[in-house]
């Protein structure tokens, strides 16, 4: 399957002016067309990011964004506006969304269906809790995720999706390659129930405790194309090594 492969970056709550002007110029010398590069910094540095990312190979985007187009909502952004700023991509239903800021399946396929309308695509984040795991059912919470997403999305849109098992999350504690591959050729199943071309076609991530050692033997996977990754991608070195283990 011919899926576009790619490692992102999102740096959370982290970083500063310093880090972008020091990591970008860096990131674009090593952007290479065969693995997406992408770096999500804190909204505020967009801006500066998009400007460092000129005509290079990186491409940027945001971590979240609102669900709905416009309106009197202090502190929040939409779409549209993520477009203007020329980012390719925003991150939706990331799992400190759904958990501090109570994002629900259905808020979080809102936001990927006002991505879609703008022209962004959607980073899409799934992914079960140690609880869910526990008891057997990462696979039904995980349909269920998707359901609520996918069942809104139109054929012909073009989304990312992220598997990312909030035990592994910041924790050190990465999901072995099988366990991922497992989960990953789960989700391509359950694409192809809406619509058969999906199944092949959608490139999915998998993110939580990605580091510059295991990145290689997950990336390995047939159905891992990448990743998110976190804190590991605040050292630029570090993401670079990992950027490398995609090609
Ligand atoms: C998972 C990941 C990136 P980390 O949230 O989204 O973070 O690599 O720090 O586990």
């Amino acid at each position: 399957a011919k899926r576009a492969r790619m490692v992102v970056a999102n740096w959370k709550m982290f970083g500063n002016l310093a880090l972008c002007r020091e990591s970008l110029p860096l990131l674009a010398k090593a952007a290479d067309v065969s693995v997406e590069l992408v770096v999500c910094p804190p909204a505020p540095y967009l801006g500066e990011v998009g400007r460092l990312a000129n005509r290079s190979g990186v491409h940027y985007g945001a971590q979240d964004v609102a669900e709905v187009t416009h309106g009197a909502r202090t502190g929040e952004w939409s779409a549209d506006m993520l477009a203007e700023l020329g980012c390719r991509y925003a991150i939706v239903g990331h799992s400190e969304r759904r958990d501090r800021h109570r994002e629900c399946n259905q808020t979080v396929a809102v936001k990927a269906a006002m991505c879609i309308a703008a022209g962004v695509i959607p980073i899409v984040c799934v992914g079960e809790t140690m609880e869910d795991r526990e008891s057997g059912k990462t696979e039904v919470v995980l349909a269920e995720q998707l359901k609520a997403i996918l069942q809104r999305m139109q054929k012909k849109a073009v989304f990312v999706l992220a598997y990312e098992p909030v035990w592994a999350i910041g924790t050190g504690l990465a999901a072995t390659p099988e366990m991922a591959q497992d989960v990953h050729a789960f989700l391509r199943h359950q694409l192809a129930l809406f619509v058969p071309a999906w199944g092949d076609s959608v490139t999915i991530l998998y993110g939580g405790s990605v580091k510059a050692d295991n990145a290689a033997s997950l990336f390995a996977m047939p159905d891992i194309d990448g990743g998110l990754i976190g804190g590991a991608s605040l050292n630029v070195l570090d993401l670079l090594s990992i950027y490398r283990s995609a090609m």
